[in-house]
């Protein structure tokens, strides 16, 4: 079988040191976490930048000095920047990163409730607005479908001419407004897939090992992280992100799988094109 991607949110937006006190915030804890997610077996680490108070930010500069200080330590990681970043934030807030022509970025497939009472807002003008800006700066795109409607979504786009192949896709499953991440769920967004696409799942808390494993086993890829999820297992916090990865590269190799390099992961989602 093809080699496992893993992907590593090592931040996220929501997280906090309350919830897990290893959850990054400063440039040198990010450096600190990025790295031994590395050496573990991720080769992209998904970025959402914090303040060194944990407030999550968009600020290119912010990012810059990220992305600057991981990459002196691990040259050829590839980073994936977050266009996300948190509900609330407008738009151009969110992809003002973008700027600084980032080699990967995630883009939002759709809109949905989000945890709870809040809404994660991404209409069809603005997935177009930001396929655009990344077309236009040349950064390979992710795209995050949190349910089935997202993929389809992304089909009219193809079809327009807006999103272009090569096409790879994350499945965030287990959001609270989102689709959960059971099998028979995994499976209908695999099927839903525009041929020769490729994918990763990204399983939110409780999923995130169960959807991991179902990845692997079906030849998809893989994202832990603090970020998901902060347990190792039932009632066991990580320790870091490194011990996330740990754990998805154990079951690789069950399944025998090999791991990814950042080069291997650049061809498998043909980012050379
Ligand atoms: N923080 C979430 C609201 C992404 O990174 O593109 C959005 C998010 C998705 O995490
Ligand atoms: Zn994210």
């Amino acid at each position: 079988m093809n080699k496992l991607i893993i992907t590593c949110a090592i931040s996220g937006a929501e997280v906090l040191k309350e919830h897990n006190q290893v959850v990054p915030y400063t440039i040198n804890e990010m450096v600190n976490e990025a790295k031994t997610a590395y050496a573990a077996g991720a080769s992209i680490i998904h970025l959402h930048a914090r303040l060194d108070d944990g407030r999550p930010t968009q600020d290119k500069k912010r990012y810059l000095d990220i992305i600057n200080a991981i990459h002196k330590e691990c040259p050829d990681l590839i980073i994936q920047v977050s266009t996300g970043g948190a509900v609330g934030m407008s738009v151009e807030e969110r992809s003002d990163v973008l700027n600084l022509k980032p080699e990967m970025a995630t883009l939002d497939c759709g809109t949905l409730n989000f945890g709870g009472d809040e809404i994660f807002i991404n209409t069809e003008n603005n997935i177009i607005y930001f396929a655009n800006k990344m077309n236009e700066l040349n950064v390979k795109y992710e795209m995050e479908c949190f349910e089935k409607g997202h993929i389809d979504m992304t089909k009219r786009l193809i079809k327009k001419g807006v999103i272009k192949p090569p096409l790879h896709y994350s499945f965030v499953l287990g959001v609270i407004g989102g689709m959960t991440g059971e099998e028979r769920d995994f499976i209908f967004l695999k099927e839903s897939l525009p041929k020769d696409a490729t994918y990763s799942v990204a399983g939110i808390g409780r999923y995130e090992f169960s959807l991991a494993e179902l990845a692997i086993k079906h030849g998809g890829h893989v994202r832990v992280g603090l970020e998901d999820n902060i347990y190792l297992e039932k009632g066991v916090l990580a320790n870091s992100n490194a011990d996330l990865v740990n754990k998805v590269v154990k079951i690789a190799k069950e399944y025998k799988r090999e791991i990814a390099s950042p080069s291997e992961t650049r061809q498998i989602l043909r980012m050379e094109e």
